[in-house]
């Protein structure tokens, strides 16, 4: 048998020459590349809004929305730098509009969410629907479609955008273009898809094209209400409290394909049961105050921080007040590929 040295030296060696020819050696790498389960390259991290705000405003200063074309600080995740992530599969920046700006038209062929965090009156555009959003409202921007924003407000606006920005690049389908005015041409009255979609009703003859919601204002009034409801309805789940899903009424899917939306209401003193899931989620603090626990790292919060909670990790919520939690994930996305899993137990 060879002595170590000399055989690393020749398996080192082999690794050069088969290198020429772009091959490498799977057993060096086959730990990695099939871990006994998830070992992500991020972490979870929380964004402080009273910090937040004032470089947010500041950046109001530095460039307008027209020239910026969408003025957003990103949430990335500091295990990530420079790769505009917050996980490996999706992307979030917190957008301002100001009164009276516009942020021209344009299409992508990467979904976007919007979660209202302050402000209300400014609208968003959608293939020449406008809707008004106000703070909580989930707003859908689907894949390829026109999009535009505007704030006839008084008041500065910010929402969360969500993308799936990673996810488009990692299967190199990104197309966009820009639109040829600033703003759309509103071709359909306000409130359109929200009568014809929104009632638990569909137009008579509808068929949908695709998997896209057809909704595209969810308002936090009715989902707030729901989450009351549900409250007086019966007594709270251990690891979520009372956790709904954003739906597209069509299908009973996710309102976008790629992106999960959900809406948590934590009654004040509740403690969750640890909770893991393989899909890394994004909060959106909406009402309250409390605490998230993820490993040894204790996330505190109130209304309008953003945190985020990686793949598989164990995590614990605590609310000092009623707490109302917006989050999305890539959990359709790891679903239609039979990926998503969840651990309850606590172990
Ligand atoms: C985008 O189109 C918007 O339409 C926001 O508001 C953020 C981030 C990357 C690429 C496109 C928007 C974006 C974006």
């Amino acid at each position: 048998m060879a002595a170590p040295a000399s055989r690393n030296n020749a398996r080192r060696d082999f690794y050069e020459r088969i290198g020429g020819l772009s091959m490498a050696p799977l057993w060096e790498q086959l730990h990695q590349l099939v871990p006994p389960q998830p070992a992500p390259k991020y972490q979870a991290a929380s964004w402080d809004y009273d910090k937040v705000r004032p470089f947010l405003m500041e950046s109001g200063a530095l460039i307008t929305a027209k020239e910026a074309v969408r003025r957003v600080l990103i949430l990335e995740n500091p295990a990530m730098p420079g790769s505009a992530c917050i996980t490996p599969t999706l992307y979030a920046g917190l957008q301002l509009i100001l009164p009276g700006e516009v942020a021209p038209a344009h299409r992508h062929t990467q979904s976007a969410l919007r979660f209202i965090v302050e402000g209300e009156g400014a609208y968003t555009a959608v293939d020449g629907e406008r809707t008004i959003m106000r703070e909580g409202d989930f707003v859908i921007t689907p894949t390829w479609t026109w999009h535009d924003h505007g704030n006839d407000s008084s008041k500065p606006m910010v929402w969360l955008d969500g993308l799936d920005i990673p996810l488009v690049a990692m299967f190199n389908a990104g197309f966009a273009e820009n639109g040829e005015t600033d703003e759309q041409v509103v071709t359909t009255p306000e409130g359109t898809s929200d009568a014809k979609f929104a009632s638990g009703l569909l137009p008579v003859d509808w068929k949908p094209a695709r998997q896209t919601s057809p909704v595209f204002n969810y308002p936090y009034s009715r989902t707030r209400e729901a989450l009351q409801g549900l409250a007086k309805a019966g007594p709270p789940d251990a690891c979520h409290g009372y956790k709904l899903r954003y739906i597209n009424p069509a299908s009973g899917g996710a309102p976008i394909a790629t992106m999960g939306t959900y809406m948590q209401l934590l009654p004040k003193g509740f403690a969750s049961a640890p909770y893991r899931s393989t899909d890394g989620t994004v909060f959106s603090v909406v009402e309250g105050t409390g605490e998230s626990k993820v490993g040894d790292k204790v996330m505190r919060w109130k209304k309008r921080d953003h945190f985020v909670v990686p793949s598989w990790a164990k995590v614990e919520h605590h609310a000092d007040t009623d707490a109302v939690l917006f989050s999305f994930s890539d959990r359709p996305v790891q679903e239609k590929l039979d990926l998503w899993r969840e651990d309850r137990s606590g172990k």
